[in-house]
């Protein structure tokens, strides 16, 4: 049976290589490529069932336009061309009576390579458009955070581990987000090297570990400094590699570190002195010791304080200068492609910007001109955004002319007034370079598009055309535009020639020792950029006013994490994995469940002040008291009811505009007493 090697495209930092199996124009079967190291042979328990969801009888099969109010779901298909002609007409005449700035492109990038997720982009910023500040849903804090200490620059190479003497997973669950790193770890644990959990649930990972912590949310800052206050006043500082590569330690050490005294972080964390003294002492024996940051603990409003904290400890032994040391964030700030080429072909330098996760407020408040236009592709904001109660309403205004291309029907295309039917990664030729690790990778198309569906760079060449725009982008294939990726790089893609890229998976290494690229080339203890903006410019745990007032008011706070085989609502078409996922939950210590009188699988009412969910009630000690754990965001048909973002406002993290999730308080009560 012909077996295409394809890239898993999925947003996931192991950018699997894989090997998809086709009989009679189907996928059948998809396995781990064995001939790539890093993918190693096995695919996730997710992406070994993504023929389900490319073959779902549930795939949208033509273009569609609204029939009933928006919201309600109810089309009649139409044809492609007299789709893109009525888009492009109501998009001409917005442009002529207000100018590009009434249409606003809210492409993302999920689930696709770089040609996909970067020309919708490209398409807007040459049209002029109102402009995405894309990824603050996700990942902008740490990102800004992590760039703000060490520079763009991405972190230690994974596949490095094999030098590390210990690693922590600082708020990272590698079982869910990153399981060809954990393949990787276990070989490494068999030797004897030491796996720390720092996170606030007893995740699969934690459970596995050698040594879980059980933080608090949002004081991994204090934890942090802590560590750094008894590396000091124990002589464990490497100081000579302090000396060369840092800014700002002497001030650090006075100004900050003595206000994190075991006592108190130990209080703070809800760790033990014990705890805090014993985790220091490991960490500054450890000489080549890698800590994997998670995002989950930035997702809160002094994230990038907690992102910059930890971030600094590599550098307090030196572990940042030695082959397996360090701190993975991410990998791709290292890798200086340049996507420039589809994402800004041509256009204006500026123009106005709407926050992602602001998405509501932008479409409710914004005037001069008002937006007019949306355009939305590959992403699901009706369920994945903060605040969807205050997003749909704004997406149901009548005035609105809204189109969405998407495989599926999801909660946001039923607002739409066109829907496109959209491939996926499984039917489109792309290019892919992981986030998580040094690989780059060019994948064709395993089957050709299913029923009338069209890829994102295809339909962003159909509109740009019929816009009337000429850059070369809006004509070349995919295969032309790749090699232009490599030209002007610099670094360590610098040497890599494109056509080995066609020819299979090809792997770089940063510099065995991490590189800095801030404006002193040191990394910044003390930032002279943050303290202009006017955020505290040393790594420091502060309470935050809102959190505080807010958890006087609400007896629980809300943990979000990745569900074990879901991301967000991508795979919300297959049956099966919706089963193992088990229907939308939220999760409370026995202690919380008894001062409710609530039982195991009864329905449960999550509330505050912006709203209400039904979930299905779990009881479980892998949370603490005072915390309520939902795990990923599921579409509204799967929950009792709503879905979990309708708890949580759309405030902004200290550093790079991220969301706040894990800001949100709570409470929880039997579903029965709500009707
Ligand atoms: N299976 C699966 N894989 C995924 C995804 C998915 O939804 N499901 N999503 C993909 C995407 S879009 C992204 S951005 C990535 C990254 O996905 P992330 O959501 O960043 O996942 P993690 O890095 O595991 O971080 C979440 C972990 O942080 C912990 N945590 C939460 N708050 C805190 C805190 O205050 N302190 C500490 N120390 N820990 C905390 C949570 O309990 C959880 O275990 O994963 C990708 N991969
Ligand atoms: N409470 C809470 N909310 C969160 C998070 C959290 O931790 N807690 N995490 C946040 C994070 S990290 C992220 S990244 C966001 C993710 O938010 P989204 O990007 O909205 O998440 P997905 O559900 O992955 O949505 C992707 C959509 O793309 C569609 N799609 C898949 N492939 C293609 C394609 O090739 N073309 C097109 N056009 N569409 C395609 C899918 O069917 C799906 O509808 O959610 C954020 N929301
Ligand atoms: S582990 Fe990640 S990259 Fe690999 S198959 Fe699963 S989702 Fe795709
Ligand atoms: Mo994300």
């Amino acid at each position: 049976m012909p077996k295409v090697r394809v890239v898993c495209a999925h947003d996931c930092p192991d950018m699997c290589s894989l090997l998809a199996e086709v009989e009679d124009g189907r996928v059948v079967r998809i396995q781990g490529d064995p001939d790539e190291a890093y993918t190693a042979g096995f695919a996730c328990a997710k992406v070994n069932r993504d023929m389900e969801t490319l073959h779902s009888p549930d795939r949208l099969r033509t273009p569609m336009r609204r029939t009933g109010p928006k919201g309600s779901g109810q089309f009649a298909p139409i044809t492609w061309d007299a789709a893109l002609d009525e888009i492009t007409a109501r998009w001409k005449a917005i442009i002529a009576e207000d100018g590009p700035l009434g249409i606003l492109g809210y492409a993302y990038s999920a689930h696709q390579g770089h040609m996909n997720r970067r020309l919708p982009a490209g398409l807007f910023h040459a049209l002029g458009t109102t402009r995405l500040m894309a990824g603050t849903v996700c990942d902008t804090c740490c990102e800004t955070a992590w760039d703000m200490t060490l520079g763009p620059v991405g972190g230690t190479d994974p596949q490095s581990v094999v030098h590390s003497d210990l690693v922590i997973a600082w708020g990272c669950d590698l079982m869910a987000v990153n399981v060809h790193f954990w393949t990787l770890l276990e070989k490494v644990r068999a030797t004897g090297v030491k796996l720390v959990v720092i996170d606030p649930r007893r995740s699969q990972t934690a459970a596995r570990a050698d040594w879980h912590l059980p933080i608090r949310i949002g004081t991994d800052a204090a934890l942090a400094c802590g560590i750094a206050h008894i590396l000091l006043r124990d002589g464990k500082i490497d100081r000579d590699y302090v000396a060369a590569n840092t800014l700002g330690f002497d001030r650090w050490a006075t100004e900050v570190l003595p206000g994190f005294a075991p006592e108190r972080v130990a209080r703070i964390t809800g760790l033990s002195v014990d705890d805090v003294e014993r985790l220091a002492a490991m960490y500054g024996a450890a000489k080549r010791s890698l800590i994997r940051l998670g995002e989950g603990m930035t997702r809160l409003a002094k994230g990038g304080q907690a992102l910059r904290a930890v971030a600094t400890l590599p550098a307090l032994t030196g572990a940042y200068g030695r082959e397996g040391g360090g701190a993975l964030l991410l990998a791709a700030g290292s890798m200086d492609f340049q996507f420039g080429v589809v994402a800004k072909p041509s256009g204006p330098a500026s123009a106005r910007m709407v926050n992602h996760l602001a998405l509501g407020e932008a479409l409710e408040e914004m005037r001069d001109p008002p937006i007019r236009a949306l355009f939305i592709a590959a992403n699901n904001p009706a369920v994945t955004n903060p605040d969807v109660n205050r997003l749909r309403r704004a997406l149901s205004r009548e005035e609105l002319f809204t189109v969405v291309h998407d495989p599926f029907m999801t909660d946001t295309a039923r607002y739409a007034d066109i829907v496109l039917p959209a491939t996926t990664y499984l039917e489109t030729e792309d290019f892919y370079r992981s986030y998580g690790s040094y690989r780059m990778q060019w994948g064709p198309a395993a089957v050709p598009p299913q029923h009338e569906a069209r890829s994102n760079f295809h339909l962003a060449q159909d509109l740009g055309r019929r816009m009337g725009l000429t850059d070369a982008v809006f004509s070349m294939a995919p295969k032309e535009i790749m090699p232009l990726f490599f030209k002007g790089a610099t670094g360590i893609i610098a040497d890599v020639d494109p056509a080995r890229v066609f020819e299979g998976p090809v792997k770089v290494a940063p510099p065995a020792a991490q590189e800095f690229r801030t404006p002193s080339g040191k990394l910044e203890i003390y930032s002279e950029a943050l303290a202009q903006q006017g955020v505290p410019p040393m790594p420091v745990w502060e309470e935050d006013p809102i959190e505080a007032a807010d958890a006087t008011r609400w007896p629980l706070r809300l943990l979000t994490a990745p569900g074990y085989f879901q991301a967000h609502t991508a795979y919300a078409a297959s049956p099966f994995l919706r089963k193992r996922e088990g229907a939308p939950c939220a999760i409370v210590h026995p202690e919380e469940a008894a001062r409710r009188n609530l039982a195991e699988g009864q329905a449960v009412r999550l509330f505050n002040d912006r709203g209400e969910v039904g979930l299905v009630l779990k009881i479980s000690d892998e949370v603490q008291p005072g915390v309520v754990l939902v795990p990923g965001q599921r579409p509204d048909g799967e929950a009792v009811s709503g879905t979990v973002n309708m708890l949580c406002d759309t405030r902004l993290t200290d550093m790079g505009e991220g969301a706040c999730y894990q800001s949100t308080f709570l409470d929880v009560a039997a579903w029965e007493k709500a009707a």
